[in-house]
């Protein structure tokens, strides 16, 4: 199969959840010389936004979104080494998880393997995160940044209530705040009082290392 063809193929899968032959795509593609980051940009992720846009317009339902998310998050899995590929050394510590309210992981995953092959140690919380349980994680593991992840426009406000929890815990100078998800926009990290916003994967780990040699600088200043 041609790339594009393959790559075409990827799509419609992934929009009709057929996992199996996601997974077979996927291989195959590796196989041919297709590189993983394409196999993302060009055909999983935009999948996976025309399935939103079909459940927007009524035309999918929770069922198609879900088996589409699965056939991806299989494809995740085969990419995840591929992606994290790196002997780089540890550069910085970071608490990820998706916020109280919320389970879209699909996204928050995406972040952490970047995060990784960029040589940070990420500690997963996983999806429904409440405020405690950052706060906790934060107390433990003395991350350098935490990561709040939001895909519905109304679980967004749990970033605000997480960043009160860690004023109010004393721990909010001590972490880089940074946020994310669909719906998130720059001026609303700016609103809640993050200090990074990302848009996809790719220039959160850049944001990310941005944000660390500010802080290294004003340290050393
Ligand atoms: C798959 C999916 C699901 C799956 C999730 C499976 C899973 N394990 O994640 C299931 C079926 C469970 C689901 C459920 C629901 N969903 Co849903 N879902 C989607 C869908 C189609 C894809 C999401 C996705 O994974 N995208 C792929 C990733 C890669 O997305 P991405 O944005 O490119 O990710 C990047 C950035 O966001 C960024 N990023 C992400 N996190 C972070 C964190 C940090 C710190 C940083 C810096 C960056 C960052 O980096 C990522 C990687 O590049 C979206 C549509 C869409 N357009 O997003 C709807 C969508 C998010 N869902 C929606 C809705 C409404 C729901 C439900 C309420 C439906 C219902 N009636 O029950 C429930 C809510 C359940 C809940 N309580 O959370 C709406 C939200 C609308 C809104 N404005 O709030 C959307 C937008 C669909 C739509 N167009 O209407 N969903």
């Amino acid at each position: 199969m041609r790339s594009e063809e393959l790559l075409a193929e990827l799509y419609d899968k992934t929009l009709t959840g057929n996992g199996p032959a996601v997974l077979d795509l996927t291989r195959q593609g590796l196989d041919q010389g297709i590189g993983p980051e394409t196999l993302l940009y060009d055909a999983l992720i935009p999948s996976l936004e025309e399935v939103g846009a079909r459940f927007e317009r009524g035309d999918f339902f929770v069922p198609e979104m879900l088996i589409a998310g699965k056939a991806m998050a299989g494809a995740l899995d085969v990419l995840r080494p591929l992606l994290a590929e790196t002997g780089a050394a540890t550069i910085g510590t970071i608490v990820m998880g998706t916020v109280k309210g919320d389970v879209h992981d699909i996204g928050k995953n995406l972040v952490n393997i970047m995060f990784e092959g960029a040589g940070f140690q990420v500690i997963d919380l996983g999806v429904q995160v409440s405020p405690e349980k950052f706060i906790d994680a934060i107390k433990t593991h003395k991350p350098d940044i935490v990561g709040f992840s939001a895909f519905l426009t109304t679980t967004m406000p749990m970033f605000k209530a997480n960043i009160n929890a860690l004023a109010k815990s004393g721990l909010r100078d001590r972490v880089i705040v940074m946020v994310g998800g669909a719906p998130v926009t720059q001026e609303y990290a700016d609103a809640v009082g993050a200090d990074g916003y990302a848009a996809d994967a790719s220039a959160a780990v850049a944001r990310a290392r941005e944000l660390l040699n500010q802080r290294k600088a004003m340290a050393s200043a």
